[in-house]
């Protein structure tokens, strides 16, 4: 297949991430930097699962209600009855941030983003039974393109998911190009069509599918009679920045650094907390 680069990636080097490690293995951090995923399983317990499940179920149902209320049922990559992404819960939830900040994530983003970590984007994915489409094949980064390029996606499953309900599907060792071109279409920006190479990743509920921004990854359709559901949750470096072109267009910066919801994770390898207080995580 041949690839293209995205127009802002010029010169993109991947930066392997290097131990000592606080939570994964060996074998996963060679996978992450060597294929651009690996599966972390049994992150969450069943309760924590049904707790964050319980939380986001409400803002999922407004979400959905919404889209409803629109004539083509749709906005944006949403669409009503088939697929709906509620972004930005944490800032609207307090258990959410509490979820986004906690040990697993700390350790996740201490291990594979560095010792000063915010929190970029979180949302909601639901998948309802019945979706035919697929969601297309894509680089998070081909979304909205932050420098570095190079942060991370946690894909965490709240309902078991497989090839039948619209588990993802990831292409190997592509992350080491950077970001590629993508074109838009009716169901989400594409960065390639049936590439050869593709894996499916099921995953359990509270297993995470770990994997970088500049992964390619797909979802399927949901053939089963229940909705899957997963929450999104990524990390950028501090001082991360967005890249996006003003009307003349000159490149313009704006920092990933929102109060509402981009708030640090770590600071310094630690929790800020800890790091205000002087303590050990
Ligand atoms: O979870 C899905 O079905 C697709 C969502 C996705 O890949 C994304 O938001 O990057």
């Amino acid at each position: 297949m041949e690839w293209k680069a995205h127009e802002l990636n010029t010169g993109f080097e991947w930066q392997p991430t290097r131990g000592p490690y606080r939570r994964i293995t060996q074998q996963q951090a060679e996978s992450y930097n060597e294929r651009g995923f690996f599966l972390f399983e049994d992150a969450f317990d069943a309760d924590t699962v049904a707790e964050i499940v319980a939380e986001i179920d409400p803002f999922e149902a407004q979400a959905e209600a919404f889209l409803r209320t629109r004539e083509d049922g749709k906005l944006f990559i949403s669409r009503a009855d088939e697929i709906t992404f509620a972004p930005l819960l944490v800032s609207r939830s307090e258990r959410l941030r509490a979820f986004c900040s906690g040990e697993v994530f700390r350790d996740l983003v201490h291990d594979l983003v560095g010792p000063d970590v915010r929190l970029y984007w979180d949302q909601s994915v639901y998948k309802k039974p019945g979706t035919r489409d697929p969601f297309p094949w894509h680089q998070d980064n081909g979304y909205t393109y932050l420098e570095p390029q190079q942060y991370l996606t946690c894909w965490v499953a709240l309902t078991d998911t497989d090839e039948s309900n619209g588990c993802p599907w990831v292409l190997p060792k592509i992350h080491h190009r950077g970001t590629l071109e993508h074109r838009m279409s009716d169901l989400g920006w594409v960065c390639a069509d049936d590439p050869p190479g593709a894996v499916p990743l099921p995953v359990r509920a509270g297993s995470i599918a770990v994997f970088s921004s500049l992964t390619p990854h797909a979802t399927g359709p949901n053939t089963s009679d229940s909705i899957r559901k997963s929450y999104i949750v990524q990390f950028a470096p501090d001082g991360a920045a967005i890249i996006t072109r003003d009307e003349g267009g000159s490149l313009v910066e704006t920092p990933a650094a929102d109060a509402g919801h981009q708030f640090e994770i770590l600071q310094g390898g630690r929790s800020p907390d800890a790091a205000t207080l002087g303590n050990a995580t």
